[in-house]
């Protein structure tokens, strides 16, 4: 088939383009970059997740997840910047090439492929999937409203007209189902989970299900910081940090905590640029800077989790 657009990191690519980014990415950098498919979506479009990392025995892994908000279009984008950086920089840039020496990274671009699908094609606001509810003519789950955490307690909704509806039961949705049974197999290994959503500039970790605080607390606060401050190096962009709950509202049912409660004590949600201003609808002038800096935030925290 002839392709009429071509895939880019400063634009915001079509899922069309980002699926065939996925084969020629990998496909371009075999020592480096494979891909395989850990799922399907409720409309039947393959979870292509790309493992990143020079390959070596018994190494530590970091699972990295984008596009779990089907309108939140500077998530994926962020995903395919880093998976670019991590290729061109190897071998040149000293972090970069110790992080890939010991590390892999799990990278699944977008995990809610039919409903940015339908961002393009029918509604540019859109959040949830796209799966039928039973008694009910609205569509669509929450993702970050689906897993095993609290699931449906707090700041959730039992409507399926609701844009934070929780769905059925934990992990209906085909795709949080995917996503956790690939992360319950390779518990050994991942050691920090990263999902990335957009916007607000925020750096959050567990609790957002409850008013608790995680056993590592302080340890994460300061990770948080640090990692705010790196960010925050190249373009002043200010980011808030702390836990869901109390930073930007109690929600249960969300991806980091229960991963973190699956034992990974390293999980965090980035909301990316901005505060408002664009939103959602970020405008492509600013994927480079956002995902610039966001990537200085990421490497400080898997450098911090390499060495602990
Ligand atoms: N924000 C997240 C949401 O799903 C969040 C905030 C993070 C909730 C972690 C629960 C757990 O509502 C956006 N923008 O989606
Ligand atoms: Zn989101």
């Amino acid at each position: 088939k002839a392709r009429t657009t071509s895939h880019g990191y400063e634009k915001y690519n079509n899922w069309e383009m980002i699926a065939a980014w996925t084969a020629d990415v990998a496909a371009q950098n075999p020592d480096l970059v494979s891909r395989s498919v850990i799922g399907e979506t409720y409309e039947g479009r393959p979870l292509y997740l790309l493992k990143i990392g020079k390959s070596g025995h018994n190494k530590k892994a970091i699972f990295m997840d984008c596009g779990f908000h089907a309108r939140e279009w500077i998530s994926p984008a962020f995903c395919q910047w880093f998976v670019k950086e991590a290729v061109e920089s190897y071998g040149k840039d000293t972090v970069m090439t110790t992080l890939l020496n010991s590390l892999d990274f799990y990278v699944l671009p977008v995990v809610n492929i039919d409903g940015y699908v339908y961002t393009w094609t029918n509604d540019r606001m859109w959040r949830k999937t796209r799966s039928k509810n039973a008694g009910s003519y609205c569509l669509g789950t929450d993702p970050n409203r689906n897993f095993n955490a609290g699931w449906c307690t707090l700041g959730a909704s039992k409507n399926p007209c609701s844009s934070t509806y929780c769905g059925s039961a934990p992990e209906s949705e085909k795709e949080t189902k995917a996503l956790a049974d690939f992360i319950r197999k390779h518990l050994s290994t991942i050691k920090a989970y990263f999902t990335i959503h957009s916007y607000s500039q925020l750096l959050l970790f567990p609790y957002s299900y409850s008013y608790k605080l995680p056993a590592n607390y302080e340890e994460l606060n300061s990770i948080a910081h640090a990692a705010s401050e790196q960010l925050a190096s190249l373009y002043n962009t200010k980011y808030t940090y702390g836990p869901g709950a109390t930073t930007i509202y109690p929600a249960a049912g969300g991806s980091d905590d229960w991963a973190y409660d699956q034992g990974i004590k390293y999980a965090f949600t980035f909301e990316l640029r901005d505060t408002g201003r664009y939103g959602f609808i970020l405008p492509e002038s600013q994927i480079k800077p956002t995902c610039e800096e966001t990537l200085l935030a990421v490497k400080y925290i898997a450098n911090y989790v390499l060495q602990h």
